[in-house]
């Protein structure tokens, strides 16, 4: 059976362009690129007005208010000509292809994708998700160490620390879940990230559902939280204390990941 995703509510998506434009100026400040150029150096794809069908999809817990117009909102954001169909489920689908819809995004509660009809690619949310904080955060320019602090090993947060390992960096992993951290070490060559022993990073890749999963003791000052998670892993008055630069948005920067994935 199908594991369940952390799903999104109508507020995180509250706004969605103003979100995407503070994630961009913090993905700017942090790497001195924008979300697209991040997405066009990570794929070597540029959009020229693909169009796009959005189909909503009723399935399991339903429909999330703002859900399918934060995608239409987000696809044009990223330069692609997207539409949400009329209908849900199915008959969006026939909508969507017979409308010219070259890739089509949709989720329902375990999986969301982006197929692009004309090259055949498909791509996962979690993945592309998790690959493209890694890689924001991998591009710090103020970086001092190869070391970077993986927090969350899961659907979003093994793919990224696997994107780190492969990018040659030291990555240290920390999951509560035993088998998934041991997994994560096997595979990846991963180190175990001991609590008890705290050190120091400047670059912190974060992929949990849970808050205030960052401790004090591996903050240095002005160092980077790449965090797709929500809620946000590091509470205001810590971000403030260690100057912490954050990057983190709901659907967004993910969404662009996949898009770029698929071109
Ligand atoms: P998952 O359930 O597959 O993995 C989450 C992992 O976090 C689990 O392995 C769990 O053991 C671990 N975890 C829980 N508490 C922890 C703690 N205190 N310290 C360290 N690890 C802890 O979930 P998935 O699919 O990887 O998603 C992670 C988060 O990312 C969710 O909040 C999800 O909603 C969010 N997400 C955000 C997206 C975006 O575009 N912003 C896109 C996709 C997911
Ligand atoms: C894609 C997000 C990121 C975090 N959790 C994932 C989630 O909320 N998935 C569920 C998406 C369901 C959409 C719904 C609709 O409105 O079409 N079926
Ligand atoms: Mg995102």
């Amino acid at each position: 059976m199908a594991i369940k995703m952390a799903l999104l509510t109508p507020s995180d998506l509250i706004n969605i362009n103003k979100q995407l434009q503070e994630a961009d100026s913090a993905v700017r400040k942090v790497t001195g690129l924008d979300i697209k150029d991040v997405c066009k150096a990570l794929y070597g794809t540029s959009p020229s007005s693909e169009k796009v069908g959005i189909v909503p999809v009723t399935s399991g817990n339903g429909i999330i208010g703002n859900f399918s117009a934060s995608l239409h909102a987000i696809s044009q954001y990223f330069g692609f000509d997207s539409f949400v169909t009329d209908m849900p489920d199915v008959s969006g689908y026939y909508e969507a292809v017979r409308n010219g819809a070259e890739v089509v995004l949709m989720a329902d509660d375990h999986t969301y994708l982006a197929h692009n009809l004309k090259n055949g690619k498909i791509a996962n949310n979690q993945p592309c998700t998790g690959i493209i904080y890694a890689e924001i955060a991998s591009r710090y320019l103020k970086v001092d160490s190869k070391d970077v602090l993986v927090v969350g090993l899961g659907k979003v947060g093994f793919p990224g620390a696997a994107h780190l390992v492969q990018k040659g960096f030291r990555v240290y992993g920390y999951d509560p879940d035993e088998t998934l951290l041991q997994k994560t070490i096997s595979s990846l060559g991963v180190i175990p990230f001991d609590l008890e022993n705290p050190k120091k990073f400047s670059i912190i890749f974060e992929a949990t559902p849970c808050a205030n999963t960052i401790p004090e003791a591996v903050l240095s000052e002005n160092c980077v939280l790449s965090t797709p998670g929500i809620p946000c892993a590091i509470s205001e008055e810590l971000r403030k204390k260690y100057d912490v630069q954050l990057v983190t948005e709901p659907l967004g920067i993910g969404t662009a990941s996949m898009l770029y994935s698929v071109l």
